[in-house]
């Protein structure tokens, strides 16, 4: 029989700790085709928290089905859950964890049907409170209400993931196959309140996961304090554009242009060193110009095709022996783009002029639709590029 480990972090929830593992063990009961068990994360809290579930660990009912992994001092709620995980995935041998919070907010009698999405194929099953059939407390102020509604909205825009409606819910199923992926990731940073639940979950929908959205009705604590204040927002603010300055640098496209930029600037520099060392050359019709041209166009050429070999495509590398013929290859993509340089700019200057088209504009600031057709034509190129560098050059590797 599969199991499954309902997490229960826990700091000052001695008045709600009771209730909860006896109303979460109710639905427990109601399920057979799991084996269920709980696991309380305290952090040591000053009211005994502990003291609670040590003394409900001896009542006969719970026959070692109920937990206690015991913090020497406050880790935040990150860090809890992630040790937590980590006994129940690993100690426990659970298939699947539940993140749930003790204050009576998560809707217990939901798990049955988290644990029935799990059994369909999902991997990870979010109870939402933006969902159909979801939903916050109705005596909520206008103001919480809108902070709770705009906080998500951000997170998507940020995250630039309008699929997720929830982000900062703590009422989740995961599997072991996404904690084996995720958790690596999240050791190294420190995690705290809703940093934790949109890093994790954040992660997990770029590793492609199934995930799903279950609806739920969060209700209000009615003991104890809640401790998670205005400082966390901002704290998930910062962590979620630190993520996404990340995301940008480390992409694909970003690499690609820096690297298609500098072979620009080696390019210019290049011409100006090869044409001061050689201003008389002519032999046939190769003048110094022309040879100081190709040679520098050679340049900027071999400068693209290594650092974006060792950079850009680094997880595609290209092997010492691939090198050469792959170096030939990229020279006659190379030049493909510098073929519709030429198209672009023959074509701008019979429409256009060539100082309308990029001098002049730029001289007086005012753009018109010759900027407009000649940006159009340094797209074209770098879409050549890109295009062929990953069709041709560094192919995807079959896995
Ligand atoms: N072990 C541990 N548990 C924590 C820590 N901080 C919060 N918790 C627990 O995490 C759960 C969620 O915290 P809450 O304070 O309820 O946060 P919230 O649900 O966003 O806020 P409320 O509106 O008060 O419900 C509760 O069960 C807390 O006891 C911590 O540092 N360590
Ligand atoms: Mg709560």
């Amino acid at each position: 029989m599969k199991k499954a480990v309902v997490i229960i972090p826990t700091y000052n929830e001695k008045d709600n700790i009771k209730q909860t593992i006896t109303e979460v063990f109710d639905v427990f009961a109601q399920i057979k085709t799991w084996r269920m068990e709980i696991l309380v994360v305290d952090d040591t809290s000053p009211d005994k928290t502990y003291e609670v579930v040590k003394k409900l660990q001896q009542q006969q009912k719970y026959d070692s089905r109920l937990h206690l992994l015991l913090n020497k001092q406050k880790v935040g709620l990150g860090v809890a859950y992630l040790k937590g995980m980590a006994e129940a995935f690993g100690k426990f041998k659970a298939d699947v964890i539940f993140e749930f919070d003790a204050d009576l907010s998560h809707d217990q009698t939901k798990i049955p049907s988290f644990l029935q999405r799990i059994d369909q194929g999902e991997e990870m099953v979010l109870g939402s409170r933006y969902v159909p059939g979801g939903g916050i407390p109705n005596n909520w102020g206008l103001h919480r209400k809108i902070l709770s509604r705009v906080g998500n909205l951000v997170a998507m825009t940020i995250l630039t993931d309008f699929y997720i409606r929830d982000w900062t819910s703590g009422y989740r199923a995961i599997t072991k196959k996404v904690y084996d992926a995720v958790s690596p990731e999240m050791n190294s940073e420190k995690f705290a309140g809703y940093t934790f639940q949109i890093g994790f979950l954040h992660k997990a929908r770029r590793k492609g996961f199934k995930i799903i959205e279950i609806p739920y009705k969060f209700k209000d604590r009615t003991h104890g304090k809640s401790k998670i204040g205005p400082e966390y927002i901002k704290n998930a603010l910062l962590y979620m554009l630190k993520m996404k300055i990340q995301e940008i640098f480390n992409h694909r496209i970003f690499k690609f242009l820096m690297v298609g930029g500098t072979g620009t600037l080696i390019q210019l520099a290049a011409l100006v060193l090869f044409r001061a060392i050689m201003p008389n050359f002519d032999w046939l019709f190769i003048t110094g110009f022309i040879l100081a041209t190709f040679l520098s166009i050679e340049v900027a050429i071999l400068s693209n095709f290594t650092l974006n070999n060792i950079w850009t495509f680094a997880d595609r590398k290209l092997t010492l022996a691939q090198a050469p013929l792959k170096f030939l290859q990229f020279n006659l993509t190379s030049a493909g783009s510098i073929l519709i340089q030429l198209l672009v700019a023959t074509i701008g200057e019979r429409v256009f002029g060539i100082f309308d088209l990029f001098i002049i504009p730029i001289i007086k600031m005012n753009f018109d639709t010759g900027t407009l057709y000649v940006m159009i034509g340094i797209l074209l190129g770098l879409f050549w590029n890109f295009f062929a560098y990953n069709t041709f050059i560094w192919k995807k590797k079959k896995s």
